[in-house]
């Protein structure tokens, strides 16, 4: 069949699906992107005759597979989109990215290492400079003196599981199937790049009919080994203090049930992490809430006193393990169960590789069966009897604190805080008045941390932090991503649609809102909260943390007299600003107000977007953990040096070998 390479490549893409649990669907669902040179020949030309053949033409298998054409406002946002939808599709499905040659391109290389680092399939297609180089350097080529093969496209390298630069219409096939085989690698994934030279993509070649022939991925639960659950067995029934850490992995795997049962079998409290948080619901008995640098402080105190940490599907970031401070007993010892044996390594664990599913249930069965087999008599082996589980006492002591630890939540959701509201009120009100199936989406800024601690999750999906990369900007552009997944679960029939809610900090906001303009212009609702503080709250408490003062955290104009930016607020109108991209948009000044307003957002059909003021200084509830960020060792300042000392204080805590 002669086509040519981009043609190729979009006949092969639409014929690719992934199946897990005997369920198939399309691998590739769709394709953003933005087009200028390096694509809109290429590519584009092969999307367009795509779009235009789907109803008419035939290809022996059948109607030619159409794969529908998103066009985004920014690079970083279509990828930040795409690991949106892959998300909240378990990594079932990966969109593919298509961008033109030079900074369109490197435009994707942030969104790739989000992707790769929360562990989300992403399908990035940058355009390159000609392989003929007859042409060279062309515009947005970058010339490197030492050698005339490096391009911009090699900045994908170290942030992609899986890079290929398709040199020679030959090559197409392979790079094709080792990508295809790294998004469904449940192990490997992340961003996978294709690198396509603007004159190969144009290319025509005579290709075998079997590369656009229909091909099913599968997508692995692997179980796991007999002597390796042996020895995780026996670590854990050993416990006397046990905590679960249970992380995005639970999810991707759709081990909630799985999770629910171990931990009622064996009545072990379960905490979560970031991309964990939803797996157990909050008001499950054995619910301890997040663990960590800004995790609860139930869970914390037993992080702190555990002897046995059973991590699920997480990869231990610094603001789980508290910075390497959270686990103190001393002879603390970690079980991990994790799909990917680069993380069940971590921290000197006894490994357990295996699909978080798979091995939840396999623990479960081992942990609840007779102690010996070898030794019990057929009278005495009543596995009720001989099961593992916690004593009451230690469920007692978490079961109170977390009472505590309720009603301390449930403060901060009504603070009554003044003149302006607090954004813990802010999240009272969304979590009193979302559907628990709503999806919330955050990534930065001080909202992930208060989200952490105080957020009431009782959806697997219903929670969505990105705090891999914590990514300003992603919220928007992820929210897009997220509500497309969610609208074509529903046109599938595999779940009721959801309403899709991005919180965004002033600062996000900035960065990146024009994602807004693809859902509006794609007839996508979604509802927005613009928490407006002028400024970077986060940043702010972490530096006044490190005896800096907030300075350069607010935005404010520059004062002639200090030369400092703490002059007055600025005109900046963020709901202005929403307006004129296409949202409706509802300003509120009280939580009363907020109250109403998220009603009428959630009703409405059309993108809205409520704006509301908050206080970057009012009270949030503490961790009682700690995060390792350095302070001046030597400093002028007696702020700094006052820091400096809380900071070795909270160093000699760390305990960096596990
Ligand atoms: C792209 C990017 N740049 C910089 C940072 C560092 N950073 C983390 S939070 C933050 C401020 C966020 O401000 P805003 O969105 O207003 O949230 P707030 O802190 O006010 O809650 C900054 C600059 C980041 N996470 N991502
Ligand atoms: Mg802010």
């Amino acid at each position: 069949m002669r086509l040519t390479v981009a043609q190729a490549l979009v006949r092969f893409l639409a014929v690719q699906y992934s199946e897990r649990d005997g369920v198939e669907q399309r691998l590739i669902p769709g394709c953003f992107g933005i087009f200028g040179h390096g694509n809109v020949a290429g590519v584009a030309q092969a999307l367009l005759e795509n779009s235009a053949s789907r109803d008419s033409q035939h290809t022996e298998s059948g109607r030619t597979a159409h794969l529908p054409y998103h066009l985004a406002r920014n690079e970083q946002g279509m990828v930040h989109a795409s690991v949106g939808y892959a998300r909240m599709r378990n990594r079932l499905q990966a969109m593919a990215c298509t961008a033109s040659i030079g900074p369109g391109s490197t435009n994707m290389v942030t969104g790739a290492a989000l992707a790769t680092i929360n562990r989300i399939p992403v399908l990035l297609l940058p355009s390159d400079f000609f392989a003929t180089r007859v042409a060279n350097p062309v515009l947005q080529e970058l010339e490197d003196p030492r050698g005339y093969d490096v391009s911009v496209n090699d900045a994908f390298r170290p942030v992609s599981r899986f890079f290929d630069r398709v040199d020679r219409p030959e090559q197409l096939a392979s790079a094709l199937l080792g990508a295809m085989r790294v998004l469904t690698d449940p192990a490997a994934t992340g961003a996978v790049t294709v690198s396509l030279p603007q004159d190969v993509q144009a290319e025509a070649y005579d290709w075998p009919e079997e590369l656009f022939s229909r091909r099913v991925w599968h997508i692995a639960r692997p179980v796991p080994e007999p002597a390796a659950l042996a020895r995780a067995v026996e670590v854990l029934r050993a416990a006397e203090r046990p905590l679960l850490v249970a992380g995005g992995g639970v999810i991707y795997s759709e081990a909630g049930a799985a999770l629910r049962a171990f931990a009622e079998a064996t009545g072990i409290p379960v905490a979560d992490t970031q991309a964990g948080k939803g797996a157990i619901a909050w008001d499950h008995p054995c619910a301890v809430g997040g663990v960590g640098s800004t995790g609860s402080p139930v869970a914390n105190a037993l992080a702190r006193d555990a002897d046995v940490i059973l991590g699920v599907g997480t990869r231990y970031s610094d603001f789980t393990t508290a910075s390497r401070s959270a686990f103190q007993n001393p002879d603390v010892r970690f079980v991990n169960l994790n799909v990917a044996s680069f993380d069940a390594a971590k921290l000197g664990a006894t490994m357990l590789v295996a699909d978080a599913r798979e091995g939840l249930t396999a623990l479960t069965g081992a942990l609840g069966g007779p102690r010996n087999l070898a030794t019990q008599t057929a009278e005495s082996s009543d596995s009720r009897e001989s099961g593992y589980r916690v004593t009451a006492e230690y469920s007692a002591g978490f079961g109170a604190h977390r009472d505590e630890w309720t009603k301390i939540v449930d403060r901060a959701y009504h603070l009554d805080h003044g003149p302006l509201p607090s954004q813990t009120e802010v999240l009272g009100a969304l979590n009193e008045l979302l559907d628990p199936r709503d999806v919330l989406v955050q990534a930065a800024g001080s909202l992930p941390g208060d989200l952490q601690m105080l957020w009431r999750a009782a959806d697997e999906k219903a929670y969505h932090v990105e705090y891999g990369y914590s990514c300003m900007g992603y919220e928007i552009a992820g929210a897009l991503g997220i509500k497309m997944a969610a609208m074509a679960n529903a046109a599938a029939g595999r779940e009721a649609d959801r309403e899709v809610f991005a919180l965004v900090g002033d600062g996000s906001y900035l960065m990146m809102a024009q994602e807004l303009v693809t859902a509006v212009s794609e007839g996508i609702k979604l509802n927005l909260v613009i928490v407006q503080n002028h400024g970077f709250a986060s940043i702010g408490a972490l530096s006044e943390s490190v005896g800096s003062q907030r300075f350069g955290t607010a935005y404010r104009y520059r004062n002639a007299d200090t030369g400092q930016l703490d002059g007055g607020p600025l005109p900046v109108d963020l709901a202005a600003n929403a307006a004129s991209l296409g949202a409706d948009v509802i300003k509120v000044r009280t939580i009363a107000e907020l109250r109403e307003a998220i009603g009428r957002s959630r009703a409405a059909t059309r993108t809205t977007a409520i704006h509301i003021e908050t206080d970057p200084l009012a009270p949030v509830p503490s961790s009682e953990s700690w995060w390792d960020v350095p302070v001046a060792e030597v400093a002028a300042l007696d702020s700094t040096q006052q820091a400096r000392k809380s900071y070795e204080t909270h160093k000699a805590s760390q305990r960096p070998l596990i």
